[in-house]
């Protein structure tokens, strides 16, 4: 399992993708499985063995142009995993590609080993557009994603396979009664949309608990300053078991991308907890929520909307947000669809 380059797994820099290599490869060893992670050095994954890989980071697709060429840097930690990938292949039975760029897409002809790519985001430059549907027509089934509206975002979306997600839940703690908190979870950058989050809290003066990894400094600046009188608790990019902790203790939580989140993984999360969702509807959340049940999906980028839903948030039932991640993300369930992905493509290969 070849992870994302553009940091080391547990630094938060590589967001939801961290988390889907981690719990799929848990998984997978639970289930008898060998695994072995490739990562930049760092990277850390509990109960999995990882071989750690020198170079340079990779620039984060998601801040580049539709336009933009595909960079290389100099000794390139993306080109040195697959270096280390190309020698070992034969020890392999699969070789399993969590990372959203070019290169490993484009080697994929070169190796004898069969290779499936977990594509983690929509569609966000044209490179990679073409190098994705290039693999999904020459190697039919190798490419999964995390929701149809993800794939719906690529010409090829008929050719993709969704997963959905999933995470081991017994590190989940159902709360029953919250306290008079609403939470932000994500890395804090300009797609995630957090002062959206922070503009509703503060309508409706409920204290926001803000989780993640501040990626873009400047931006959470702007935030603080815009914002100076709304009540905002910076809680950090916290460990899981710490995050379901205070996450647990929210009456919701708000979901603002600007973009078409590829899945969702912090609504996951707050569902495991008992805590509804209140989401933009568009990406991956659309799939998630059930609206009026589990929270409530909102007229994209509409404060108001948010508000209003705030507002309504006693309505929800917080036992049916946890029987919904137990019934359709648990590790198990993910694990089954992840495994019969995995076989599907060693049978047709
Ligand atoms: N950008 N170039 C690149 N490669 C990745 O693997 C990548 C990324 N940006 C974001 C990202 N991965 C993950 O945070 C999301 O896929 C979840």
């Amino acid at each position: 399992m070849i992870s994302t380059p553009v940091g080391a797994i547990g630094t938060g820099i590589g967001g939801g993708v961290e988390l889907t290599l981690s719990n799929i490869a848990q998984e997978m060893s639970r289930r008898g499985h060998i695994v072995k992670i490739v990562a930049p050095v760092g990277s850390i994954v509990k109960d999995v063995p990882v071989i750690e890989i020198p170079g340079e980071l990779q620039t984060p697709a998601q801040n580049q142009t539709r336009d933009e060429p595909i960079v290389i840097p100099k000794n390139s930690v993306l080109a040195n995993m697959w270096d280390y990938a190309r020698r070992v292949q034969l020890d392999y039975d699969l070789i399993v590609n969590f990372a959203y760029d070019w290169l490993p897409l484009y080697l994929t002809s070169f190796f004898h080993c069969p290779i499936a790519h977990l594509i983690s985001m929509g569609s966000l430059t044209d490179a990679m557009d073409d190098m994705i549907e290039q693999i999904a027509t020459n190697f039919p089934g190798t490419i999964g994603v995390h929701s149809l509206t993800q794939a719906q975002t690529f010409k090829f979306a008929d050719k993709c396979r969704s997963l959905a997600n999933g995470m081991d839940l017994s590190i989940y703690q159902f709360r029953s009664q919250p306290n008079n908190y609403l939470a932000w979870v994500g890395r804090i950058a300009p797609e995630k949309a957090l002062e959206d989050a922070v503009a509703a809290a503060k309508i409706t003066g409920i204290p926001l608990k803000v989780f993640g990894v501040r990626q873009n400094e400047e931006y959470w600046q702007q935030i603080c300053q815009d914002y100076a009188d709304a009540s905002i608790i910076y809680e950090g990019f916290l460990p899981t078991a710490q995050l379901q902790q205070k996450l647990g203790e929210c009456r919701g939580l708000l979901v603002t991308p600007r973009w078409v989140e590829a899945f969702g993984n912090v609504a996951i999360e707050a569902l495991a907890c008992g805590v509804p969702v209140i989401a933009y509807n568009r990406g991956g959340l659309k799939e998630i929520v059930k609206d009026g049940q589990t929270g409530f999906l909102v007229k994209p980028d509409s404060v108001d909307g948010l508000v209003d839903a705030i507002k309504c948030l006693d309505k929800i039932d917080r036992l049916a947000c946890r029987q919904q991640a137990e019934a359709e993300y648990s590790q198990q369930a993910m694990g089954d669809r992840t495994e019969q992905w995995f076989r599907n493509i060693l049978i047709s290969h």
